[in-house]
């Protein structure tokens, strides 16, 4: 008879202990404690906007004011959250003098994320801080090159002429768009804004239009021969709020699976390929993650 993952805390954190190569594969639900939307499930952006219209190199080439005012509407709303309770875990595993007291035997951590809002980034920024003022540890070893944003990142843009990349946190990005997210989250009819009106690049001599720095459907994401390398030879694959429907990243823990890691899944309801984890632990991750790891 089949048996599903297990349950058990104390079972997982033995196995957390003596792992060596963690890795957490993380998604939407990550950030749904600190406000961010999520893509699927209720109340997700998938559910109210239609992806093919907004997430594709065709839909930007077709009607750039339209994708604009989408990426406006979700960079006003990153902006204004906070890392939640899941992601300063997760930036727990960043430290190597915090790894140390949860994984005492970790030779790596690195952070797989498809989310694109900045949090987990901002979380480690504000962990480095706290630890470094209090003076726990003689020093602190923040490892910025262990969080992979594979999706790319909202508060980057790409110019389609020169290709230049750079962050970009201006708000708003551009005039034309201030005040659009209204209309956006209304799901109003939104303004055709010309093109000459829509952010442009500032690159000597260029002027060229930009587009949001995220990685649409039918783009190859980042950082993937990396991301191999380190799925290979992860023991512990610690998956967080992603429904798993959208690859590469949906197939990480499975190759973890393969060659004989551990899985264990956090998510606040069943997902796509859970029934084969090790672990399974339902519920809201800015609950569940920091009860049962830190
Ligand atoms: C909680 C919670 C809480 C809620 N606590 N949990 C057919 C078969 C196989 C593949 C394909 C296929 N047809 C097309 C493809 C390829 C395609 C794909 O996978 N499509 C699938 C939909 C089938 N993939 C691509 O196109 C990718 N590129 C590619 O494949 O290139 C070719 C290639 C790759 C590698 C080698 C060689 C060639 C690119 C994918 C880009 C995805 N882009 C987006 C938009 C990014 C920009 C933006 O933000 O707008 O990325 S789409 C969207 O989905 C976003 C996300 O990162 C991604 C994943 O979503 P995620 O994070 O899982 O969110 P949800 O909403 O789905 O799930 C949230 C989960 O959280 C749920 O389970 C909730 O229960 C849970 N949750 N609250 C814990 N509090
Ligand atoms: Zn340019």
């Amino acid at each position: 008879m089949a048996t599903g993952p297990s349950t058990s805390i104390q079972a997982f954190r033995e196995v957390v202990k003596s792992s060596q190569n963690i890795i957490v594969i993380a998604g939407a639900g990550l950030s749904a404690a600190s406000g961010i939307p999520t893509f699927r499930d209720g109340g997700g952006l998938w559910r109210k906007y239609e992806a093919k219209n907004l997430a594709t190199p065709r839909a930007f080439a077709k009607d750039p004011s339209r994708v604009w005012q989408f990426y406006h509407m979700r960079r006003e709303k990153a902006r204004g959250a906070e890392p939640n309770a899941a992601h300063m875990t997760i930036a727990a595993l960043s430290v190597k003098e915090t790894l140390r007291y949860i994984c005492p035997n970790a030779e790596s951590f690195t952070l797989i994320t498809q989310n694109v809002d900045g949090l987990s980034r901002r979380a480690l920024d504000q962990l480095t801080k706290t630890l470094a003022s209090k003076k726990i540890f003689e020093k602190v070893t923040s490892e910025p090159q262990s969080i992979i944003e594979m999706h790319g990142r909202l508060f980057d843009t790409i110019c389609k002429r020169c290709r230049h990349r750079e962050a970009n946190y201006n708000s708003p990005i551009c005039a034309a768009l201030e005040g659009t997210e209204v209309i956006v989250e209304r799901q109003e009819q939104e303004p055709d804004i010309p093109l000459s009106d829509l952010p442009r690049c500032t690159q000597p001599d260029c002027g060229g239009l930009l587009r949001p720095g995220v990685v649409w459907f039918e783009e190859i994401p980042h950082h993937l021969q990396e991301i191999d390398e380190i799925v290979q030879k992860a023991d512990l694959a610690i998956v967080v709020g992603t429904s798993s429907t959208v690859y590469p990243a949906a197939g990480y823990a499975f190759e973890v699976a393969e060659h004989g890691g551990t899985v264990a899944v956090f998510n606040l309801d069943r997902s796509d390929g859970d029934s084969e984890a090790d672990y399974l632990f339902l519920g809201p991750c800015a609950e569940t993650l920091p009860q049962i790891l830190a």
